[in-house]
């Protein structure tokens, strides 16, 4: 997608200051310094509290300072270290023109493809009655996969969601998958739009989550939408933690109609130590791994972005900030 005329028409000066500002505790010399390399021409300098602006024209950022967009007044555009942009959105002190270019992939699809993968087949080939069989010594086969009877449904068929829906539709599950536009990859049944939501969950047993946070999927995963889920469901949940109304998922293992849930994002992250999810018996929970960023792919993908915005050539990843992703 080609970035607005005003974050282009200017040429941008050179050498064009760059402002690096992470939430994480990363190490420059693993962050800035090859960002530098990567860019000739680039000066990327780390956000520091407390100091004068720097006169940045971009921004590389992850869940950055509200004060960084008060400061850097003369900002063209920013780019996000992560294919979620919820955390920027947050900032009330975002301007509300300024061009937003997120991560596309760098290595977590297959990441996210390999944890759907894996908390599916752990469930369907029953590996966790295997393990428990173990402890006791037992050899006993328990009876084999009917993947008729494991329907999956993919939430959101973007970046993440269509190589999740194709590495399970790979696998040989009948795969589904929701999104707004209706667009899925070939072997996967497309859903699209809200109306069709009730008939992508009653089809479903294994819900995988891939979407954005945004106004119309913040607490999609509640109680009257899970329970549509065929009867011994599983939920995999690899969007955002405020997807998930936690208590009502709670209820609903209980009731027995969610058989158990992989959770990797939460409402409050780190999960706090007393809640329920850490010894749920029918619960796993993960530290939001899904997808780790790949520092080079990282670095390699937000250089190529930065060299074309310097260029005044298109960039691809532009969030459409009046849809939220
Ligand atoms: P994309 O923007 O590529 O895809 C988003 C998908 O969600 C699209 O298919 C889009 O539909 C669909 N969608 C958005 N809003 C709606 C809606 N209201 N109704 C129906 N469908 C909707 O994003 P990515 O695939 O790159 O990333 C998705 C999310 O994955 C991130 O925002 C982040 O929250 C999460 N993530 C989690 C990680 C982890 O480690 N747990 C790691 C990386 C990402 P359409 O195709 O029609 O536009
Ligand atoms: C992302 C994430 O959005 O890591 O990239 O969650």
């Amino acid at each position: 997608m080609d970035l607005p005329a005003a974050a282009r028409a200017a040429p941008v000066s050179t050498p064009v200051k760059i402002i690096f500002a992470s939430s994480h505790d990363i190490d420059p010399a693993l962050w800035i310094d090859p960002l530098s390399q990567a860019v000739p021409g680039a000066q990327v300098v780390p956000w520091r509290a407390g100091e004068p602006a720097v006169g940045a024209e971009a921004a590389v950022v992850w869940n950055p300072p509200a004060e960084l967009f008060e400061r850097e007044r003369g900002l063209r555009v920013a780019f996000n270290l992560g294919a979620g942009v919820d955390g920027l959105f947050r900032l009330p002190t975002l301007p509300p023109q300024l061009p937003i270019v997120r991560l596309e992939d760098a290595g977590m699809a297959v990441q996210m493809a390999e944890y759907a993968a894996q908390a599916l087949v752990r469930a369907s080939r029953q590996f966790d009655d295997y393990a428990a069989q173990q402890r006791e010594r037992r050899w006993l086969p328990l009876p084999e996969l009917d993947r008729t009877q494991w329907p999956v449904g993919v939430l959101g068929l973007g970046v993440m969601g269509a190589r999740v829906a194709q590495t399970l539709a790979g696998l040989d599950y009948p795969v589904a998958g929701w999104s707004r536009s209706g667009k899925a990859p070939a072997g996967v049944q497309a859903f699209a739009g809200m109306d069709a939501l009730p008939d992508f969950l009653a089809r479903t047993r294994v819900l995988v989550n891939t979407l954005p946070l945004t106004d119309e999927t913040r607490d999609l995963l509640r109680r009257d939408t899970l329970s549509r889920l065929l009867p011994g469901a599983h939920l995999i949940n690899m969007g955002r933690g405020q997807h998930l109304v936690e208590e009502d998922l709670l209820a609903l293992l209980e009731s027995g109609h969610v058989a158990g849930a992989t959770l990797d994002v939460f409402r409050q992250e780190p999960l706090p130590a007393d809640h329920p999810f850490w010894t749920h018996p029918r619960v796993t929970v993960t530290p939001h791994v899904a997808a780790l960023s790949l520092r080079r792919e990282t670095i390699a993908q937000v250089a190529d972005k930065i060299r074309r915005f310097m260029r005044g050539e298109p960039v691809s990843g532009q969030v459409a900030r009046q849809r939220g992703y």
